[in-house]
């Protein structure tokens, strides 16, 4: 599947985000996901607004601004519409069914309101996402969807070998809301149970084309052995945000993912 371009997947895809999603990495030829890890929403936003050309999707860590407010959501709501880009809340939902569809519909994030996208760990089973599937399903005119966290980049991880082939396996049950994964690499095509028609959207973090890793674990790949390894969409933090221009910087990841992009679907065609 990996080797069909962004608009030959929408054309077949059964859900609705992903379809949007992909047309808009072919419109705005990007494939950059931009992880805004920046603690206050006048730095949020103005990063959101100077890079917004350049990226699919803004993700975010939506608590750990310290003055989140009715503001924080308007001017992500704002932002997006005007860069035509996604937000996608990397809040790693990871509690039992019930708790989360409180976590997710309601509290003092609320974060169904705005987000796009989510993502959530199956460590706690699949009630998680039947949970959350259950609220996409009610959303009405509202296009929402999940990500299943399936393999992590810090160093130790343990979601690995089992976990992450029943991360698939879930992933399967409910595909009206469960759109891929996060993951280091395309982990469903290959596995027993892929129906022709699956197609999972994978979304990388741990990219930096300077860098191999932090103090704290982390570990990186480039744009592009990502997109080698199946990786559909490239999460950048620091090394976009953190550089000395942001601006040059996002360029660069862009090129990189999307030369990348292009030589393996030129395989095929
Ligand atoms: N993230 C990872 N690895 C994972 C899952 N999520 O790094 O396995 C998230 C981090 C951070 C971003 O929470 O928001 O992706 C990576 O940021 P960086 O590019 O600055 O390292």
């Amino acid at each position: 599947k990996s080797t069909l371009s962004y608009s030959q997947r929408a054309k077949g895809h059964a859900n609705p985000l992903v379809r949007k999603l992909f047309a808009i990495a072919e419109e705005k030829k990007t494939n950059v996901v931009l992880s805004a890890d920046l603690t206050t929403t006048k730095e949020l936003l103005a990063i959101a607004d100077s890079l917004g050309p350049y990226i699919a999707v803004l993700k975010t860590h939506i608590d750990i601004l310290s003055d989140f407010s009715e503001q924080t959501i308007q001017g992500l709501l704002d932002v997006a519409k005007r860069h035509n880009f996604l937000l996608f809340e990397d809040r790693k939902f990871v509690d039992i069914g019930n708790t989360v569809q409180k976590q997710y519909k309601g509290g003092a994030l609320r974060i169904y309101e705005w987000a796009d996208i989510v993502n959530a760990s199956i460590l706690a089973g699949e009630g998680i996402i039947q949970a959350l599937d259950q609220v996409v399903n009610d959303s009405g005119d509202a296009e929402r969807g999940i990500l299943i966290l399936a393999e992590m980049t810090s160093k130790g991880s343990l979601a690995v070998g089992e976990y992450t082939r029943a991360s698939v396996e879930i992933a399967r049950k409910y595909p009206k809301s469960v759109m891929g994964f996060v993951s280091t690499k395309e982990l469903s095509s290959h596995s027993p149970n892929s129906a022709p028609e699956e197609d999972f959207v994978v979304f990388t973090t741990g990219v930096n084309i300077s860098s191999k890793g932090d103090a704290l674990g982390q570990q990186y790949q480039t744009p592009t052995t990502a997109m080698e390894g199946g990786s559909d969409f490239l999460i950048a933090g620091r090394g976009i945000y953190a550089a000395e221009d942001p601006v040059t910087a996002v360029r660069q990841y862009q090129k990189a993912g999307w030369e990348a992009y292009e030589r393996r679907i030129a395989r095929t065609s």
